[in-house]
């Protein structure tokens, strides 16, 4: 089976999908919207901010932080996304944010930040045959 390593030109690429991109989202938004009201709350996004190691990376979590400094970080963190400052991320938030955060993913990868090469495990290859929202998936995750 071939596998390829997930490169900083393969977010670009995606991120500049705009279909497959905002289908991607959609159905990410879809699943965090617990309660189908069309906005995410923190705790709706909470879980979500929690387990994507692009957070990590990108806004320099530590692992050593204490639980109540990490809640601080998660709540800068969706304070980021919420744009407007509502208290709720309505999809063109989290769409635009997330965005960013791939672009900001891919250029990072770019400086080696996230490239297999730094020894630390990172950089995940994924399957050639996987479809974009696994793509989707395996960017924020890796
Ligand atoms: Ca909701
Ligand atoms: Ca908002």
């Amino acid at each position: 089976m071939s596998v390829e390593v997930l490169d900083g030109n393969t977010i670009v690429n995606f991120v500049g999908d705009e279909e497959a991109f905002t289908v991607s989202v959609h159905e990410l938004f879809a699943n965090l919207d617990s309660d189908h009201d069309g906005q995410l709350s923190y705790s709706e996004m909470l879980k979500e901010l929690q387990s994507l190691r692009v957070f990590e990376i990108h806004f320099g979590i530590d692992e050593s932080m204490s639980p109540s400094e990490l809640t601080r970080e998660y709540e800068s963190l969706f304070t980021k996304f919420d744009n407007d400052s509502n208290g709720t991320v309505d999809l063109e938030e989290f769409k635009a944010e997330t965005r960013q955060m791939m672009l900001a993913m891919a250029s990072a990868e770019r400086d080696g930040v996230l490239a297999g090469s730094d020894g630390a495990g990172r950089g995940q290859p994924i399957e050639e045959s996987r479809g974009v929202g696994d793509c989707y998936a395996s960017c924020l995750r890796m």
